[in-house]
């Protein structure tokens, strides 16, 4: 199969983003068949850097050339997806507040003067409040903005958090985990280089070991 013989949005991602985990799981969801593209962040292909210079996966390029390059946008296209308040504000909580604990929790020396356990206190207090939220129910939509960030939070120290009395989100974040969607959503791909075959993204559930 070449690239001349289709016409598929192209999804620039990377495996491992929580951004572009949740486009991915947002194309799973909804069987929206596109060209997907594995990109290495220190070496960014020219044509996506072209697109979208901001340099931020994920990428949503459409046949007809409009460039959609962040991800809760590409959700809210692929799915028609428009958020209620209630969603929006938990994204917004999400990407702003719990982020910026998480990564200070992460990668405490890529700042100055930052005491990664306060983070993790901070960041906790968000996840004390998803765990109350998750009780009433969530929908999938929201459910896969947010999960791939408590899926990075958690495994930067299991153990504590397994050890955390929350009553919903242990369990929520495992049936993530070990759903068919999130299998497909993390199928693993070569770096993409100019002239490779198309690759189509969701994959066959067959093709879709990790
Ligand atoms: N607001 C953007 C954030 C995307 C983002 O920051 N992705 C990270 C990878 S997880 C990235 O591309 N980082 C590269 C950089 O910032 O230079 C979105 O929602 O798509």
């Amino acid at each position: 199969m070449t690239m001349a013989s289709l016409n598929l949005p192209i999804l620039y991602s990377f495996r491992r983003c929580p951004y572009a985990m949740r486009a991915r799981m947002s194309i799973v969801r909804s069987n929206y068949l596109c060209e997907h593209r594995e990109v290495i962040l220190r070496d960014r292909p020219g044509h996506m850097m072209e697109i979208s210079p901001k340099g931020t996966v994920p990428v949503l390029l459409l046949p007809d050339g409009t460039v959609i390059e962040e991800s809760l946008e590409i959700m809210q296209h692929v799915l028609a997806w428009e958020l209620d308040a209630m969603e929006a504000s938990w994204v917004d909580r999400n990407d702003n507040e719990f982020k910026f604990h998480l990564d200070r929790y992460k990668y405490p020396n890529r700042y100055d003067d930052v005491d990664s356990l306060a983070h993790r206190a901070l960041a906790k207090s968000y996840l004390d409040d998803l765990d109350d939220i998750l009780g009433s129910g969530i929908s999938t939509a929201l459910n896969d903005a947010l999960f791939p960030f408590v899926r990075q939070f958690a495994n930067h120290d299991r153990q504590w958090f397994d050890e955390q009395s929350w009553t919903n989100i242990h369990d929520w974040l495992a049936q993530n985990l070990d759903s068919s969607e999130f299998l497909l959503c993390m199928k693993k791909y070569p770096q993409w280089h100019v002239g490779d075959d198309v690759v189509q993204f969701p994959p066959t559930e067959q093709s879709a070991s990790v």
